[in-house]
């Protein structure tokens, strides 16, 4: 470590663990990632952690889908994650999890200080609850007609066609995207967390340069508009941290996924003893911490997160650096599209680097949206990558492999433009230390047109004709090499899988920072390996084709959507109670459609010696046509009962989620009316 080196601390926002990551989530890790390497480089001490935000009703629900426990999906869908992570050579020091004992302690920690600080209320309130589910309803699982519009199928918080925001409950024919009922109201008594608190707290650190202009302004406007009390607990079933002294409820996910960046530093100290934890979280912390973060949780990053840690005693945030979403091709990222693209995806037919190399072309110190082109993107790797950077050390690593055994000379050919690229290193490193990383490719790129230019004027490949000239061949191509390591070095928290491969070909120890401050001089290098390929048009093609089969993706905001999803296994029945099952194979032997009934199809079946009607809510998967002659599945002993079409003497076996994927259980082949069914 050098004398002025820092402490840093940084984060990257816990991913959700209920879905694959893509590119849109690695626009902030790839920046964080690049920035961390950078700060490493210099010599600071950087530590970076990250983890999965575990906890909150879409995995609970995710995981019964899925027959489950909370525990194994986020278990799964982590291991995915950090393979992804490794892919694109986020590098992070500890990979945690909020469902964890170190996070628990500290959330309570937290939670107690806050008590104490008489910060917390609890008083009962109203809120939509699923009366066939048993459960309070999130906004996200509540879908109707929108108020404004009337567009179907809308979400209980906003309105996808017409952009209208709005209480779940005004909400017309309101349904729980999980069983399909009718939510109804339902009180509960729940904890606050009294954020208005901090109002003039916020309000001064808010503008003390901790933020982002753009977010400090967004900012200003949530202050006009007066801070409200913040609802931190949830009602059992839930899947998170039971809240001291209660069984039923839960803290709220939101609460204890920040708290998360505290248990991954925490549980990495526990295996790090260079690093202490008092020392980077107390309230009079002398190290830097920084939250590398999305657009979308500014609020809880700028206003919930700071009042939280200054009230519980802990330290603010040095920063928090937000970035904007991703569009391809322009537009914003959409399955139907076929532009929703998985880390996973684009890891199985791209260069990983290639990305983290347009990210940082794209990216600044703003929080402006991003967008990948393909065409742009492929243009932009074979130009800059491909042609200039690495081009420069194909052209000068024959010379030196073939006609000099490696062996680069003695002195610099040219100390001046060498200069160059040394003093340029001052702007690059501001550059990158602003996260104006975009600038500092710039630069970078117009070092690499120059270091071409050397080349091209004095033409080795000419001289290297002439026996006496040879030294010279020796000098310009050493000097070629010396450029391109420069080159390396500032390209190194970009490219860190190419950093590597070159300290190979170089024979050399890995590259920081002050290396630019001493040429490679006298030194073999091994034979030159292509460090880059051009990309094809063909590649983006395939990877673009893969994309479109990935359309099973559940991402955090796309929840469980389909009504009639899951319903969690019932209590057990003995093997007696099934015996009094009677199923039977009964023959469609005529269908109708019922007037009046939205669902509901008459049946007429044959039992063999028998015939029934029964009416079945089949009607969004089947035409009556479709039925008739089909075998099926009944229960033939079921009690007749009085519906308003009729008495329905029996039921028909279906299965699947609902809607048109809606199937009536078909025996094979040999099925007689009124056999059973074993
Ligand atoms: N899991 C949202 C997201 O994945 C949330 C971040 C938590 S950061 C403490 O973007
Ligand atoms: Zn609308």
């Amino acid at each position: 470590m050098t004398q002025n080196s820092r402490k840093i601390l940084v984060t990257g926002a816990l991913p959700y663990a209920n879905g694959p990551l893509h590119l849109g989530h690695l626009v902030g890790y790839i920046q964080a990632d690049i920035w961390v390497r950078f700060n490493k480089m210099m010599g600071h001490q950087c530590t970076f952690v990250c983890g999965s935000d575990s906890h909150g009703t879409p995995i609970m629900i995710q995981a019964q889908k899925l027959g489950i426990t909370p525990e194994e999906l986020v278990n799964t869908i982590e291991k995915e994650h950090q393979a992804d992570f490794k892919g694109f050579y986020i590098d992070f020091d500890n990979y945690y999890s909020t469902h964890s004992e170190e996070n628990r302690e500290l959330v309570e920690t937290v939670f107690q200080r806050h008590l104490k600080k008489n910060n917390i209320a609890k008083r009962t309130i109203k809120q939509a609850y699923d009366p066939e589910k048993n459960m309070f309803l999130p906004d996200r699982f509540i879908k109707g007609d929108c108020p404004k519009c009337n567009a179907k199928d809308q979400y209980g918080d906003n309105c996808e066609v017409c952009g209208a925001t709005y209480a779940p409950t005004e909400l017309k024919n309101a349904y729980s995207t999980l069983s399909g009922a009718k939510p109804i109201e339902k009180e509960s008594e729940h904890y606050f967390f009294k954020l208005q608190n901090y109002e003039k707290t916020l309000h001064e650190w808010t503008r003390k340069g901790h933020l982002q202009e753009e977010v400090s302004n967004k900012l200003d406007e949530w202050f006009k508009s007066g801070l409200q009390e913040w609802d931190i607990s949830r009602d059992a079933p839930y899947f998170g941290f039971t809240i001291p002294g209660e069984t039923q409820k839960y803290f709220y996910c939101w609460l204890d996924a920040p708290v998360g960046y505290m248990a991954s530093f925490k549980n990495l100290c526990a295996k790090n003893k260079a690093l202490d934890f008092a020392e980077y979280w107390d309230q009079d912390s002398k190290t830097e911490l920084y939250h590398f973060i999305g657009k979308d949780i500014i609020y809880f990053h700028a206003l919930f997160w700071p009042a939280v840690l200054s009230g519980a005693d802990f330290r603010t945030p040095t920063a928090i650096f937000a970035n904007g979403f991703l569009t391809v091709d322009g537009q914003k990222m959409s399955k139907s599209r076929g532009t929703f693209i998985k880390a996973k995806t684009f890891l199985d037919h791209l260069p990983p680097e290639y990305l983290r190399y347009y990210f940082a072309a794209k990216l600044s110190h703003h929080i402006e949206d991003l967008d990948i082109n393909f065409d742009d993107f492929t243009l932009r790797v074979n130009s800059d990558l491909v042609g200039k950077y690495v081009n420069i050390a194909s052209r000068c690593a024959s010379f030196i492999n073939n006609l000099f055994d490696g062996k680069l000379s003695a002195t610099l050919a040219e100390p001046k433009l060498y200069q160059e690229f040394v003093d340029a290193g001052t702007n690059i490193a501001e550059k990158f230390s602003s996260r104006d990383y975009s600038q500092a490719i710039r630069q970078i790129m117009a070092l690499a047109d120059r270091a071409n230019q050397y080349i091209d004027e004095r033409k080795p490949w000419t001289i290297a004709k002439d026996p006496a000239r040879l030294s010279e061949v020796q000098d310009i191509c050493s000097m070629g090499i010396n450029l391109f390591r420069a080159l390396s070095v500032y390209l190194k928290p970009v490219l860190p899988k190419t950093a590597e491969n070159i300290e190979d070909f170089l024979q050399i120890s890995p590259l920081t920072w002050q290396d630019i401050n001493t040429p490679l001089l006298n030194h073999t290098i091994k034979k030159f390996q292509p460090l880059s390929q051009r990309l094809d048009k063909k590649e983006i093609d395939t990877m673009k084709a893969a994309v479109q089969n990935d359309l099973d993706i559940t991402t955090s905001n796309e929840k469980v959507e389909a009504p009639f999803d899951f319903e969690p296994i019932k209590e057990t029945i003995s093997i007696d109670d099934f015996a009094k099952i009677d199923l039977r194979i009964a023959k469609i032997i005529h269908a109708e459609h019922v007037e009046g009934a939205e669902k509901l199809l008459r049946l007429e079946l044959d039992l063999g010696h028998e015939k029934r009607l029964v009416f079945a809510g089949i009607k969004s998967a089947y035409q009556p046509e479709q039925l008739i002659g089909k075998h099926t599945v009944m229960v033939a002993n079921l009690a007749p009962r009085k519906m308003r079409f009729g008495e329905s003497q029996g039921m028909v076996l279906a299965a699947g989620p609902g809607g048109k994927d809606l199937w009536i259980l078909t025996p094979e082949d040999g099925a007689k009316p009124g056999m059973r069914v074993k």
